[in-house]
């Protein structure tokens, strides 16, 4: 199983494939730079090769263990067809046609899924399967972003390549923005009067904010100041200061990462104005809790919308988790969270997620309504470790920050959920968030899928924003 907030196997059943880790600067520094480049490159193809035939590997065995319980149902209904006084030959022969067709979908199947949409599937088919030709960009890229945190390519998953991918591709439009102008004024000396406005209208388009500009322009050109940095250097030392924008509000945190503390409940209060994404969210992290190993319990307490809760359920079919609710129309959300810790209690569930209204009569019935089900949770759930997280639509910008605030002062919000990012030509809001706010981004979302939510990595994400 992997786990997604710890990004890593918690157990490792596969055999893993040769781990080539990349070669360190400190291995690589007498070489000359284009050796440097040849030998990265190089140690990049091979890890990215040993992480795709890990990925192969895993598939086989999994779909080896679906056949196996395939055979085994076969046989047992074989048994019964005897049993029943069917002829034995007609089950045999259908259990064989089962196993040919298997095959045919096996092949389908080990093809990962950036391959499967062009005709190098056919080819794949019918040559043996040479990775390093096939490998398309967004793979490529991927690899390199895993290989360079220190994982080793049998401890990735399918699932980190795929949601790179989409990350990559969500971020798209701002990053092409930006990229574009950017390399045209950094890399000659200290940026000129011209450079700065340019700059800064880039990134007060992509939604980056006044304040987190300022202080991104002030500290580069402090640095150029200093010393003439190439283009290549001069936005990688840019990629370094906006990581350290998202990641400055960790720094009055004990515990950085993010993941459902152990031996205790956990509680994650999710709120934020209509429309923002709140219940799609919901249904993402129980999927993402659930195929992590965690088990955890739904309380739909958005009681004002009449279809609200009929929502929720929906979700909580999909991602398998049981969903806690009042079926009266305004009922007391408070008393749905009430019975929501009971039964997350008594299932003994490491995680109970809480869906909230975005819209009450006015705002003001909204943050008392929010206020009281923070009560219920603080004197309910004494001993649970309570998350409050704002979710944010990164279509609205700067609008969406401005209802921070409120939001803050009646859930206590501990951290934010960025979500639409996919198709938004505005991903640098997610810099504003840090820069103004002082919470955390823990989780985006790009996509309506249940898949298309993961946790928050800065690296990845100015990566992602910033690589050419
Ligand atoms: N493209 C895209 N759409 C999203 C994303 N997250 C949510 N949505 C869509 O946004 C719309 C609103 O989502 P909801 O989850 O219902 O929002 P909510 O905050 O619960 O809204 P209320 O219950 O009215 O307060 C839905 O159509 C979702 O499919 C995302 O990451 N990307
Ligand atoms: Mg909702």
């Amino acid at each position: 199983m992997f786990n997604w907030f710890r990004r890593h196997k918690d157990n490792k059943e596969n055999n893993p494939v040769t781990s080539t880790p990349i070669e360190t600067p400190s291995i690589i520094e007498e070489k000359k730079t284009e050796e440097i480049t040849a030998t990265t490159d190089q140690a990049s193809l091979e890890w990215a090769k040993a992480a795709f035939a890990n990925i192969q590997k895993q598939k086989q065995q999994s779909q080896g263990t679906e056949e196996e319980k395939r055979t085994e149902t076969i046989s047992e209904s074989v048994i019964e067809n005897e049993i029943e006084s069917t002829p034995v030959e007609t089950a045999t022969i259908s259990s064989e046609t089962v196993t040919e067709v298997k095959e045919i979908e096996n092949i389908e199947k080990n093809v990962p899924a950036w391959l499967q949409k062009s005709d190098r599937l056919e080819v794949l088919k019918e040559t043996a399967i040479e990775p390093e030709k096939e490998f398309d960009e967004d793979f490529l890229w991927s690899a390199q972003i895993l290989a360079s945190q220190g994982r080793l390519p049998d401890d990735v998953s399918e699932d980190e390549f795929i949601w790179l991918k989409k990350l990559r591709q969500s971020l798209g439009k701002t990053r092409r923005n930006l990229i574009n102008q950017l390399k045209s004024v950094v890399g000659q000396g200290p940026l000129n009067q011209e450079a700065v406005m340019e700059i800064e209208a880039m990134l007060l388009s992509a939604d980056v904010g006044v304040e987190a500009t300022d202080y991104t322009i002030n500290t580069l050109q402090n640095k150029l100041k200093e010393e003439a940095l190439p283009p290549e250097e001069a936005i990688a030392y840019l990629k370094e200061i906006l990581q350290q924008v998202l990641d400055e509000p960790l720094k009055k945190l004990i515990k950085t990462e993010f993941e459902p503390v152990e031996g205790k409940l956990n509680i994650w209060l999710l709120t934020g104005v209509n429309g923002a994404g709140k219940t799609t969210t919901i249904g993402k992290l129980a999927h993402l809790a659930q195929t992590s190993g965690y088990k955890c319990v739904i309380a739909a307490a958005d009681t004002f919308r009449a279809a609200a809760v009929e929502q929720v359920k929906v979700w909580g079919e999909r991602a398998n988790t049981p969903v806690i609710c009042n079926q009266g129309q305004n009922t007391d959300p408070a008393a749905v969270v009430f019975d929501g810790i009971n039964a997350a209690m008594a299932r003994e569930a490491n995680l109970l997620l809480v869906d909230t209204a975005g819209r009450l009569q006015n705002k003001k019935n909204l943050m008392e309504e929010l206020a009281k089900i923070r009560r219920i949770i603080d004197k309910k759930a004494e001993n649970a470790h309570i998350e409050s997280l704002l979710v944010l639509d990164a279509t609205l910008g700067q609008n969406g920050l401005r209802q921070a605030q409120v939001f803050s002062e009646a859930a206590q919000l501990t951290g934010v959920v960025l979500t639409k990012l996919d198709g938004t030509a505005k991903g640098g809001v997610a810099l504003a968030i840090c820069q103004q706010l002082n919470l955390p981004i823990r989780f985006i979302g790009a996509g309506e899928g249940i898949e298309d939510l993961r946790p928050f990595s800065s690296y990845e994400f100015v990566e992602a924003l910033l690589s050419a």
